[in-house]
């Protein structure tokens, strides 16, 4: 008779499901599992608080496309994971959360680090989260968990294993097998007539345009996106998370979404139809206002989440597919057409894709503080031109909307940033989980000062571990995109919790053992870059940048800049509300 204690079966599980890498903090609950890791090898990465490695294991999701992993105490370990776990959920990111617990036996006891219900926290805000209570079901729950997380519209599973369950050793006779684990994901297509009548639909447009988000990064949606613009001429934008998705030079390519608001105020030309793949209609569309897409659009929506089609504005056609079988099944039913030419509409939009250097491409290049448009010029330019494939992780309030200008992926999930959480801070860990899935690559991590403040104490989490991020704070000593619009609202005398001072980052990443520069002027941003790119360790370039340019989204996203003449209340950050008289 053989006895398995928990953590040796969930560290099997998650070895049979392919999991290599657990991001985690210790806390004795999971002491059988860490010990399990060691005896499968699972590569363990522990930071220096759970919000990293939660936001790790989001990165490392979001940049492979498989599940990522985190393991946390419980308590405040799981507390500290909540922003985590919500900043993937809402991302759609495919994550683990393995949490520790007090004993079953001992519920109710006023016990160390429990007295309250994590799975009622959790469950509003992940996908699914269980509570294990039976050591010999380890395997078939874990196995459930991992198949939650993958398929469908991605998400976040919890599981807690609380610590009595997980030390448990029991008959190995008597553990319930890992059925289920998800072998290959299910693809849904459109019908051949679904496909049709999309056709259809974007051959009757006159300006067409096809927006992609992160669905459609499913693997192989690269070439079936290629083939079927190619084949129709219909120019392509992107939300962030699809970025690279089209290779960036492709002709088609008409950058990210806000072009099609570009071409709408500076051309007088809004898209008339558009299908939408794998993005969700809000925020990132510009929500119910016609800044970005005229209210009379005419809208095809492809999603894996039915539930998600029609949010916020109508949809004429709704397909419920995998973005990748959708446009393999468009690119079919459009072989044989003869397709108008869209040429002038698709060039406009194209043409306009860099509309950000004709607003800022002539700032003072001299001037220090530099201007933030072309510190991140010249940072990103440096990293293009010197290192194949990098990752860029985008942190900051306006910081990371700086570099994001400039920075043209070659491939899919090289880019990684804020989604709808809009959570500071989730920088240091996304760039650790990035690493570790990719340690031949470079990833480079462009931050605000005030964003980096949340999690400053990974730089000891980088050099611990080896892993050479380049970190580039563009500093300009204040809570740029919040004083920016508290100036604009209230004037520059109202300032509250606005100011920061300067401090030294690069002193601080230095301490933890970092190599590191303040670097102050533009010309010598790039050869500052080099060296931290060269340096053989976690680098920091604290680079000062002036406070006083604001960035387009921040007015954009105050609505009318604030200057509504009386007409309505200014809410930042969402629709404003008519005054009505
Ligand atoms: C965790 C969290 N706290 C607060 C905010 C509100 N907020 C949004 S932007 C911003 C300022 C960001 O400043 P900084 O990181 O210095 O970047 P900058 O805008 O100056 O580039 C703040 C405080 C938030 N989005 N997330």
């Amino acid at each position: 008779m053989t006895h398995i204690d928990g953590g040796e079966l969930l560290a099997r599980t998650l070895t049979a499901a392919g999991v290599r890498d657990v991001f985690a903090l210790h806390g004795g609950h999971l002491e059988s599992f860490f010990q399990g890791c060691l005896n499968n090898d699972i590569h363990l990465l522990d930071t220096r608080h759970e919000a990293a490695a939660g936001h790790a294991a989001d990165a490392y999701a979001r940049s492979t496309g498989k599940l990522g992993v985190c393991a946390v105490t419980a308590g405040p370990g799981f507390t500290n994971v909540m922003t985590a776990i919500v900043n993937a959920q809402l991302d759609a990111s495919p994550v683990l959360v393995i949490v520790g617990a007090p004993p079953l036996r001992e519920v109710e006891t006023n016990p160390l680090q429990g007295g309250f219900d994590q799975i009622a926290v959790a469950t509003p805000a992940t996908k699914w989260a269980h509570r294990v209570t039976n050591t010999e079901r380890i395997p078939v729950l874990v196995a459930q968990a991992v198949r939650v997380a993958l398929t469908g519209r991605p998400g976040v599973v919890l599981l807690e294993f609380p610590v009595d369950v997980l030390h448990m050793a029991v008959d190995e006779r008597d553990v319930w097998p890992a059925a289920g684990l998800p072998r290959d994901i299910p693809k849904p297509a459109p019908s051949r007539s679904e496909a049709a009548r999309v056709v259809r639909f974007l051959s009757e447009a006159q300006r067409p345009a096809i927006m992609i988000g992160g669905g459609a990064r499913s693997p192989g949606c690269s070439a079936a996106l290629a083939k079927f613009v190619e084949r129709t001429g219909i120019p392509v934008v992107s939300n962030t998370r699809a970025r690279g998705v089209l290779a960036p030079e492709h002709p088609l390519n008409a950058g990210s979404f806000g072009t099609l608001g570009v071409a709408k105020a500076v051309r007088q030309m809004a898209a008339d139809r558009v299908l939408i793949v794998g993005a969700r209609l809000g925020l990132l569309t510009g929500g119910r206002s016609p800044g970005m897409l005229n209210t009379d659009v005419r809208i095809a929506q492809v999603d894996i989440e039915p539930e998600e089609i029609g949010r916020v504005r109508d949809v004429e056609i709704s397909i419920t597919a995998d973005a990748t079988s959708a446009f393999e099944a468009l690119t079919e039913a459009a072989s044989g057409m003869s397709w108008p030419d869209f040429r002038e509409w698709s060039a406009t939009v194209v043409g306009l894709r860099q509309f950000d250097s004709v607003m800022f491409g002539g700032a003072d290049s001299a001037k220090k503080p530099v201007h933030p448009y072309l510190a991140a010029k010249a940072v990103v330019e440096t990293v293009q031109a010197k290192v194949r494939d990098p990752i860029f992780v985008l942190d900051g309030g306006e910081a990371g909307s700086w570099a994001e200008y400039h920075i043209r992926p070659s491939r899919p999930r090289s880019l990684l940033g804020h989604g709808y959480l809009g959570c500071l801070g989730i920088g240091p860990g996304m760039s650790i989980g990035a690493q570790r899935a990719f340690p031949e690559r470079r990833v480079i991590q462009v931050t605000g000062d005030g964003s980096i403040g949340f999690h400053i104490q990974e730089f000891d989490t980088m050099v611990r571990h080896g892993l050479p991020i380049v970190t580039v704070i563009l500093n300009n000593l204040v809570w740029g995109m919040s004083i920016h619009g508290q100036d604009i609202m209230y004037g520059r005398n109202r300032r509250a919790i606005t100011e920061l001072r300067d401090t030294g980052y690069d002193d601080v990443a230095k301490a933890f053992g970092c190599y590191a520069e303040r670097v102050e002027s533009l010309a010598d941003i790039g050869p500052a870059m080099e060296r931290a790119l060269s340096a053989g360790r976690p680098a920091c370039l604290n680079v000062m940048v002036d406070a006083e340019i604001i960035l387009p989204a921040t007015l954009a996203l105050l609505g009318s800049a604030g200057d509504t003449g009386g007409k309505e209340i200014v809410i930042p950050y969402y629709e404003n509300i008519p005054a009505r008289t």
